[in-house]
């Protein structure tokens, strides 16, 4: 089944929304997959943020994912990777849909409290830059035939 890589943000784990955050992908019936509270390494980010390299903001950006710990996650589930970016919104805060993450909690580009793989390629690469084949778990939740026909 798809996966898609999530990090909640150090604005999201200093605001408190560690918890609303993994509640929103549970509710949807997504599979957390592999978890991890982790401080970023100038590396880790500079690699993860490696397309943005030209651009004005990557210099803050890299200090800003760097400056506090973040959560690190894998969720699992049909059509994973596009269903994560609606629930996350819209890239600036300001124009994120209410219902979404960053619609509801965010107000600021620079602070948009998560992040979420863009398409199935992109989730494949960042998993595999931000978790060893281990710490990603297989398993089966019994509410699985009460979410998926
Ligand atoms: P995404 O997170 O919605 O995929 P991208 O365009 O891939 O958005 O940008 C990556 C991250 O870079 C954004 O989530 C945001 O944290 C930061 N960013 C993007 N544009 C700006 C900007 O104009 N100013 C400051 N930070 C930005
Ligand atoms: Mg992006």
């Amino acid at each position: 089944m798809e996966r898609t890589f999530i990090a909640i943000k150090p604005d999201g784990v200093q605001r408190g929304l560690v918890g609303e955050i993994i509640n929103r992908f549970q509710q949807k019936g997504f599979i957390l997959v592999g978890m991890k509270f982790m401080q970023v390494s100038r590396e880790l980010a500079e690699e993860h943020y490696g397309v943005h390299r030209d651009r004005p903001f990557f210099n803050g950006l890299v200090d800003f994912i760097t400056s506090s710990p973040v959560v690190a996650m894998v969720w699992e589930g049909d059509g994973v990777v596009a269903s994560a970016r609606k629930l996350i919104g819209a890239t600036n805060p300001l124009a994120a849909e209410p219902g979404t993450i960053r619609g509801d909690f965010g107000a600021n580009i620079g602070r948009n409290i998560i992040h979420g793989s863009d398409a199935v390629e992109t989730a494949q690469q960042e998993i595999a830059l931000w978790f060893t084949k281990d710490e990603l778990i297989t398993w089966q939740p019994t509410m699985m035939p009460w979410v998926y026909e």
